[in-house]
């Protein structure tokens, strides 16, 4: 192993001639790797680097502003004036005087190790992921916000994990600490009911009141286990309140991100999330990143858990500045925070802030750590907090702080034993008073249907452009055509009823954001939202220019992100509840990439949080031959995920019903994710286009029951595509004698519409048909509740074989096994 003794005792000049500026650079480009950052000396060892191995005076002064307890990255960044001025930063130490004094450091230090040392004394034996071994964080942090008040920050959004995160809701979100503790007493009576959350997995709110008179509203966002997921999030929540804004949005809301080591170099969805960082409609205009770096990963090692030498090196992929700075000099990190606020603020663009410690219990504080590092952790034992150390530093006697803090913190824990209150949910912003969550009411129903002018209005409002407008062939030809359906002279597509359905949201106030990929054509060429001039590459967008005073439409083709991008558009949902928020998967079962988001926010972020949010879902789904990953878009999944009305699973079988959703979505007060099964070959199905006529119906129906056929002897219960291909065959077939149901809303179980659609056939026996393999689709969700609706009429299914994979790769028996389903479900039947 490298160690710093390797490095020659006497280096030697590289070449004698280098000017001073030459030595400079070469610190500028090479310093970080020699400096000083592992507090204990393990892990980061300097390396010998031969281009540092030069000395003289130059060298010396150089070394002391790049190689000491602050390093930096930046030569990597193309644009000169940012190197220029991270340099002119680094290279003029004197001057710069951070907000808190050495007095109110020490505080900071004291209060943070108190804290974790009265957890430990009073509830041994839980978990609470010390930040002891990296108390700096609390000084940094306040440092930060100090800093960034003065810049004109008037909100931030945190995102962290486990590690120091009760600390962080204590000492810089202004959690009240009896409410913690209360949580380590678990008198929360709905922890025992199946709702809630862990304690360090719970977000907060609060106030930071900067020394200036500044305020920032601080929120820390609730998150789940999974690390990094809740990246996406933060940035998503950030861009939805700098819109929320306005022009200095970006100025004010200031996202910051908390990263473990390990995760930060392990985690995918933190390296798609970064990749958002300039991308238009997902930008935030910078967020700071602090890696909490305690050179573990739970028990991995550094070598273990980063392919490079720096947990932070994956950071480098953007041209952003990357500090590193060693956690036992309080005013490095007073000083790094500063630089990071004013970069953020005068560039607009992401920081990385390595904060490099160690950590002083094992994983939680029940792993015992000296049975995997035992050499590290003897000699952590021996190494005192930083309170301690700094104190000395500053010749002050830390005993009086320690005395007081250690009073308010047993103070605080003796309130919480008594307590029998439930601890306070957080408060959420006004714009969250009108929208409710909770178990459906029919009081929640709205008219979304429209007057039939009005839907032509909006239909032929969306098929012009300006004269000068180089239209490409084949989109005039779709504006043509959805210019008759808005004549009345054709049959609504789902396109166009998706259109007119937007279209009337924005004239009525509501803003749209939809983005996910090629969603500006749309994958398989039904949008067409953005028009491209085919001589100049000039885009129009005809949702933009419906009336002067409409609400605001954005749609993004989305970056290769399934994660990242939900995470984000899920974020924004939750702080845009008055938006309709849709992410569409390119194919259905590309969601799947998302699944923590889906998992641990969409379907139970209610549950555990009490947050709500009305983010909806688009994933196109369908048996069509197109082999095993293009087909499903996973229906069971997100049924198996279905309880309590958490989410509405929908798959709307004609374009009406599709305008009528995507209305009720946001029309009515009730905010709940949406999940959509969007339509593939049924987008051109045309059973599933609508007439004018069904725009102006009252609403979305969850159940289309069986009209033409009266008092069936076999119903056929279905939903989707299959419906449609079911109605062909019985035309084929003549049969005058078997009714087809639709159920368009799978949860919220339909109970009573269904069965009044089941009463309408009083005679029939119920087949439910899939084309979903047995162990695939809403089989299994539908079955039982079909029978309990069914009484002692037979229940009994239509559907493919069980399968490990979702299709067959082959279109020839693809076909087969569809004819095979229209067989069973007709089979045996007579006129
Ligand atoms: C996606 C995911 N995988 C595994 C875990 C289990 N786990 C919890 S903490 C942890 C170690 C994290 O190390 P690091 O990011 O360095 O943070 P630290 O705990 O050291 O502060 C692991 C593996 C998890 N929470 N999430």
């Amino acid at each position: 192993m490298a160690t710093k003794t390797q490095v020659p005792a006497k280096p030697v000049p590289v070449d004698a001639q280098s000017t001073r500026e030459q030595v400079f650079d070469t610190f500028r480009r090479w310093g970080y790797l020699e400096s000083t950052l592992d507090p204990l000396g393990k892990s980061l060892i300097a390396e010998p680097i031969p281009e540092v191995f030069i000395d003289g005076k130059d060298a010396d002064d150089a070394r002391s502003l790049y190689s000491g307890t602050i390093a930096v990255e930046f030569m990597h960044i193309a644009d000169k004036s940012k190197r220029n001025w991270i340099q002119q930063r680094m290279e003029n130490p004197k001057g710069q005087q951070s907000h808190l004094s050495k007095e109110r450091t020490l505080e900071l230090l004291t209060r943070a190790d108190l804290f974790e040392q009265v957890i430990q004394s009073r509830y041994l034996g839980t978990k609470r992921f010390s930040l002891e071994g990296l108390t700096a964080l609390i000084p940094f942090l306040d440092e930060l916000l100090q800093h960034a008040a003065a810049l004109g920050v008037t909100q931030a959004i945190f995102g962290m994990s486990h590690r120091g995160r009760l600390n962080v809701m204590v000492n810089i979100i202004g959690k009240a600490t009896e409410d913690i503790f209360t949580k380590f007493e678990d008198v929360d009576p709905r922890s025992t009911l199946g709702g809630g959350d862990v304690k360090y997995h719970i977000g907060a709110t609060g106030t930071f009141y900067a020394d200036n008179g500044g305020e920032i509203d601080l929120h820390l966002v609730s998150n789940p286990s999974h690390l990094e997921a809740v990246d996406p999030v933060v940035i998503g929540r950030a861009r939805a309140k700098q819109v929320r804004i306005g022009a200095d949005g970006e100025q004010q809301v200031l996202p910051i991100v908390i990263h473990g080591d390990a995760a930060f170099a392990g985690q995918g969805i933190w390296a798609e999330s970064l990749n958002l960082a300039s991308i238009p409609g997902f930008t935030v205009g910078g967020s700071i990143h602090i890696i909490a770096n305690n050179l573990l990963g739970f028990t991995a090692e550094p070598r273990e858990s980063n392919a490079s030498r720096f947990a932070s090196d994956i950071a480098k992929r953007l041209p952003i500045p990357i500090f590193h700075v060693n956690a036992e000099d309080a005013d490095a990190v007073l000083r790094v925070a500063d630089i990071a606020a004013d970069y953020r603020q005068t560039f607009h663009s992401d920081v990385v802030v390595d904060l490099i410690g160690y950590r002083r219990h094992g994983h939680s504080e029940v792993d015992d750590p000296t049975v995997t590092q035992p050499l590290l952790y003897a000699r952590i034992k021996d190494h005192p907090p930083l309170y301690q150390k700094y104190a000395k530093q500053i010749g002050i006697d830390p005993k009086p702080l320690v005395g007081q803090y250690q009073a308010e913190f047993l103070e605080a824990q003796k309130h919480a034993k008594q307590n029998e209150k439930v601890p306070k949910m957080a408060k959420l912003p006004d714009y969250w008073s009108a929208y409710p969550g909770g178990v459906y009411k029919s009081q929640y129903e709205v008219h979304t249907g429209l007057p039939l002018e009005r839907v032509k209005e909006i239909a032929l409002g969306l098929t012009v452009y300006p004269d000068d407008f180089h239209i490409h062939p084949k989109v005039k030809k779709l504006l043509e055509q959805r210019a008759e359906m808005g004549r009345g002279e054709k049959p609504f597509d789902y396109g166009m009823a998706e259109a007119v359905a937007f279209g009337s949201l924005l004239v009525e106030g509501t803003p749209i954001r939809l983005a996910g990929q090629d969603s500006q054509r749309g994958t398989f060429n039904q949008r067409h939202s953005v028009l491209v001039d085919i001589e100049n590459e000039s885009r129009y967008i005809p949702l933009q220019h419906l009336a002067k005073d409409q609400a605001r439409f954005e749609v993004y083709t989305s970056m290769l992100s399934a994660a990242a991008c939900l995470g984000f558009e899920y974020g924004y949902a939750r702080d845009y509840p008055e938006t309709l928020v849709l992410w569409e998967a390119q194919f259905g079962d590309f969601a799947n990439g998302a699944q923590i988001i889906i998992d641990q926010f969409i379907a139970s972020g209610e549950d555990k949080w009490g947050l709500l949010s009305g983010v909806t879902l688009l994933l196109p789904h369908g048996y069509e031959g197109g082999g095993p990953e293009h087909s499903s878009a996973r229906i069971e999944r997100y049924l198996q995920l279905a309880a309590h009305d958490n989410m509405q699973i929908c798959q709307p079988s004609t374009a009406a019903q599709y305008f009528h959703l995507l209305r009720r979505q946001v029309m009515r007060p009730w905010r709940k994710p949406l999940i959509v099964f969007t339509p593939k070959s049924m987008l051109r199905h045309p059973d599933a286009n609508s007439p004018l006529e069904d725009f102006t119906r009252a609403s979305f129906l969850n159940v289309l029951p069986e009209t033409e056929v009266h008092n069936a002897r076999r119903l056929l219960l279905c939903t989707g595509k299959i419906g449609h291909h079911l109605r062909v065959e019985r035309e084929r077939r003549k049969l005058d004698t078997v009714g087809i149901v639709f159920i368009e809303q799978l949860h919220p179980f339909p109970a009573e519409e269904i069965l009044a659609a089941i009463h309408q056939h009083p005679d029939a026996e119920l087949v439910w048909v899939q084309e979903e393999p047995t162990n695939m689709g809403a089989l299994t969700y539908i079955m039982p509740q079909l029978r309990r609706l069914a009484g002692n009429t037979p229940v009994t299914s239509v559907k493919r074989s069980a399968s490990a994979s979702v299709a067959t790769g082959s279109a020839k028996a693809h076909e087969l096994e569809e004819h095979t389903l229209l067989d069973l479900a007709f089979g045996h039947i007579g006129h």
